[in-house]
């Protein structure tokens, strides 16, 4: 009832976890390969261990949360290393790569090309936490160019994951690119960047980095997921699946991505907040609205949002 392809590949479930949520580590990928999380998706990788920015760097709000990680990371090499125990689970083992430059970027999907343990690549065009450096997916020529070069050599299944778009015309600039590569899918949205906090009673930001500004997620973010979700299922090729994330925290936020388009949703600040049972309560509140609808299975649900 609740499995879903992707280029090809079977998921069990349309739920997985959103790279960046406990999946650092190799315990923690371990552990999600015993939950029911239909795949693994490691945290984003560079070319090098990470320790990432200082702390405090992760908060919880009262309808979300808020993060300026920086990339800590083991550095790809391990995330390459631990393919062969992972995907002894026999689910979709999915690298996260976000190097700090595009040779870096480059170099790592070459390695990862030859490792067939590994199912997809995630590129990750977003992130919001590096001093210094814009998110990729703002810069359009920057990610036409870095696809471009990409695909000269990349065999391996792979997708992108966007920033949170805003505005139509850039949606149309953006599909227009990613209709040019043979992409197995895109991945909407990362956190909003550089949002900022207060709390009242300190009268401080909540972070330390960057001022306190950081990467908005949970339920902030939802109405925003499920609008990009929305706008590239109407703009990408059919071949390009939409894999959603933002805010989900019960089986109708999944169902409501479903409506909008996404074959798949991430599940990020929940995952945090509630630790890997979250997939098995959210496949079943999901199954369960499915039961009520009537719907069989969720291909008869993706896309079919109506307007009035
Ligand atoms: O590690 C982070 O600071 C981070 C990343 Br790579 C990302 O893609 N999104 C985010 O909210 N934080």
């Amino acid at each position: 009832m609740l499995e879903t392809k992707i280029n090809g590949v079977n998921f069990s479930s349309c739920l997985m976890n959103a790279s960046g949520a406990r999946c650092e580590t190799y315990d923690e990928l371990i552990e999600l390969g015993k939950s029911k999380s239909s795949a693994i998706v490691s945290k984003s990788s560079t070319l090098e261990f990470r320790n990432g920015n200082e702390f405090p760097r992760y908060k919880k709000l009262p309808f979300g949360s808020i993060n300026s990680m920086g990339i800590p990371n083991l550095g790809y090499k391990k995330y390459i290393e631990f393919a062969s125990e992972l995907k002894k689970n026999g689910k979709p083992y999915i690298v996260s790569v976000s190097g700090l430059s595009e040779s870096d970027n480059i170099k790592i999907i070459k390695e990862i090309n030859s490792i067939s343990d590994i199912d997809f690549i995630e590129l990750n065009l977003s992130c919001p936490n590096i001093i210094g450096k814009p998110q990729v997916g703002y810069d359009f020529i920057q990610t036409k160019i870095l696809l471009e070069k990409t695909f000269e050599f990349n065999k391996k299944k792979l997708g992108v994951k966007l920033p949170p778009y805003f505005d139509f015309v850039h949606f149309e600039e953006v599909a227009k690119i990613l209709n040019q590569f043979p992409l197995s899918f895109v991945t909407c949205i990362n956190s909003i960047g550089n949002g900022l906090f207060v709390d009242i009673e300190s009268e401080s930001v909540v972070i330390k980095p960057k001022g306190g500004f950081g990467g908005i997620g949970g339920k902030y973010v939802k109405p925003t997921a499920l609008a990009n979700v929305r706008k590239f299922f109407e703009l990408l090729n059919k071949n390009i699946a939409i894999i959603g994330v933002g805010g989900i925290e019960t089986g109708i936020d999944v169902f409501e991505f479903l409506l909008c388009g996404a074959s798949a949703v991430q599940i990020g600040t929940t995952f945090v907040e509630e630790g890997a049972k979250c997939f098995e309560r959210i496949e079943n509140e999901l199954r369960e609205i499915l039961k009520q609808k009537n719907y069989k299975t969720i291909d008869d649900v993706i896309g079919k949002l109506k307007l009035i």
